[in-house]
């Protein structure tokens, strides 16, 4: 049996310059192994509560409230205990709390304590990250799992909160379907997107970044975006359709007044009806096989409109809608909306809770999709959490900007050293 000997977390900072919390777990036998959370911009209203400190300092987004909560709270809970029981320390974790939304310890300090959690017990049994996360995945679901990599979607042009330019739909992901392995899929990836830098250069459009390493363009349309992605697919002597596809975050709960989705392209003002209308026009013009959020997280109606007309032929992905959370999403199921799910761990707050979202979705035929936060760091647990499932897919943003590629460069290594772990 391993045990805990300490639980130490400081205050460190994401790839926007926003504080957040690393931690690090030492065992009895002196190892030792941390782990950083990710933070959001475009949050849903039900993710699991960040603390922040909100006073005068770092305009209010410390962490040191949740810092603390670490120390001198949930360290004492942990200590002595084996971190090869995952669900045992998050149960933990999740009691000591003992609200719905962890919003008296803070999400964040939970899950860096989860996190660094499973990071010590596969340091200190001596296994790679993601094969530990396949047997906590089997202990905690009783569902056994074969590694796989994951196709990555590559986000390569920035909108919405992530970027300071006039685009509507938050991102643009290319897919590269017809790659025969995970490198060669970032090959793609990185031809594609350095091909749209020279189209936009040539154009005289920015080439500055946003938030997730895609380019951030003022552009006249959304559709001019899609546009340029299929010139670049082009230009990279790819088949857009065959080789490569395209996904879309709308991320459309920041554009929804209540009753309209209010684009600037074009100053539309669309009904969920008109809007749903205007996403499926796209998915007939391009090589669009993959959407997320594209109704807001409470257009119920919205969302049975646009899995009617398009879920049978479109992963409709819901981010903000279902929050990683599982009783929201056995609630969307049961409403028969959208047929996928996004991950992200912080939204739910434990490594247990992530898993049991990702059993139920398997359960009920939805597809998951691993993914980073827009605030992020060099920590790349979400890599090996992809391939220990056998996820299938991953969002980690640009093949660009260390914050984001630090998760390939991990699942290019993790395909190096087990090569027979195939993709997807
Ligand atoms: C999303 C994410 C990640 P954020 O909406 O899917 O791309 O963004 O972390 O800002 O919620
Ligand atoms: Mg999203």
């Amino acid at each position: 049996m391993l045990k805990i000997s300490s639980v130490k977390a400081i205050q460190v900072f994401d790839s926007r310059g926003i504080p957040t919390i690393s931690c690090k777990i030492v065992l009895e036998n002196g190892i030792s192994a941390s782990a950083i959370v990710p933070s959001g911009a475009s949050t849903g209203s039900k993710e699991a509560f960040e603390l922040r400190d909100n006073d005068n300092n770092y305009h209010g987004k410390s962490v040191l409230n949740a810092v603390n909560n670490v120390n001198e709270k949930l360290s004492h809970l942990i200590i002595g205990k084996d971190p090869n029981d995952q669900q045992t320390i998050d149960e933990l974790l999740i009691s000591f709390d003992n609200t719905n939304d962890k919003s008296d310890i803070g999400a964040n300090a939970i899950l860096s304590v989860s996190l660094a959690s499973a990071h010590i017990a596969a340091k200190a049994n001596d296994i790679p990250l993601y094969q530990h996360f396949s047997k906590v995945y089997s202990d905690i679901t009783g569902t056994n799992v074969e590694p796989s990599m994951p196709m990555p979607m590559f986000n390569i042009l920035n909108g919405g909160e992530h970027a300071d330019n006039n685009i509507d739909i938050q991102e643009f992901m290319i897919i590269p379907s017809n790659a025969e392995n995970f490198a060669q899929a970032m090959q793609w990836g990185t031809e594609i997107y350095h091909s749209l830098k020279k189209i936009l250069q040539s154009k005289k459009y920015s080439t500055a970044v946003g938030d997730e390493g895609g380019f951030a363009p003022s552009l006249k349309s959304n559709e001019e975006a899609l546009k340029l992605i299929i010139h670049a697919i082009k230009d990279s002597n790819l088949e857009p359709g065959t080789d490569i596809h395209i996904a879309l975050d709308c991320a459309a709960s920041e554009f929804f007044d209540g009753k309209k989705y209010i684009l600037e392209d074009g100053n539309k003002n669309l009904s969920s009806q008109e809007f749903a209308d205007y996403l499926y026009d796209l998915t007939q013009k391009y090589p669009i096989t993959s959407i997320e959020d594209g109704m807001h997280e409470n257009d119920i109606s919205g969302w049975k409109i646009l899995t009617e007309k398009l879920g049978s032929k479109c992963q409709l992905v819901g981010d903000d809608l279902f929050v990683t959370n599982e009783k929201i999403l056995r609630n969307g199921i049961d409403q028969k909306i959208a047929n996928s799910i996004l991950i992200k761990y912080n939204q739910v707050g434990t490594i247990t809770e992530t898993m049991q979202t990702i059993n139920c979705a398997g359960e009920n035929k939805f597809k998951s999709i691993i993914s980073h936060r827009s605030g992020e760091t060099e920590d790349t647990t979400i890599s090996d959490l992809s391939v220990g499932l056998g996820i299938g897919q991953i969002k980690s943003g640009a093949p660009c900007r260390s914050d984001r590629v630090a998760k390939y460069n991990r699942l290019l290594w993790i395909e190096e050293e087990s090569n027979n772990i195939l993709l997807k």
